[in-house]
């Protein structure tokens, strides 16, 4: 009997530090992305493109920079950017896209589509805050 309470104890201990070891590490980020440390291309791109009715839509956040900072799209299909802002009242609401002549104030809440035609294999798109700070890019292929 003692033999499976220590087990159990055990299991609790370890647990707990788990948790806590857990539960520690969001602290670090204090809310804002933009301190997000530099990972590799692949593990930042991420599935945030949905192709409805024939258009290619990919999703990008704007807010204390861009994510995803890297997004993987098709080539030949016409595409779509749906900028979302969410109490974004820093400069990434402050978009260029130089290849597609857009230069816009995105809302602080809420959700912008740019047109960004049929792009070829290869092609990529980059949107820079306005100072130059927050970049992301879109690769097609
Ligand atoms: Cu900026």
């Amino acid at each position: 009997m003692n033999k499976v309470l220590s087990i159990i104890f055990a299991v609790l201990i370890i647990g707990g530090a788990f948790y806590y070891i857990n539960s520690d590490s969001p602290k670090t980020s204090g809310g804002e992305q933009e301190n997000v440390p530099a990972q590799k291309p692949d593990s930042q791109a991420v599935e945030n493109s949905e192709i409805k009715d024939g258009i290619q839509y990919i999703t990008i956040t704007a807010r204390g920079g861009y994510s995803p900072r890297l997004s993987n799209a098709k080539a030949g299909i016409p595409t779509k950017l749906i900028m979302k802002t969410n109490g974004t009242y820093d400069c990434s609401a402050s978009l260029v896209i130089r290849s597609l002549n857009y230069r816009g104030i995105l809302p602080n809440t809420g959700e912008t589509v740019i047109d960004a035609g049929t792009l070829k294999a290869g092609d990529t798109l980059r949107g820079i805050c306005g100072m130059g700070m927050y970049n992301f890019l879109v690769v097609f292929s």
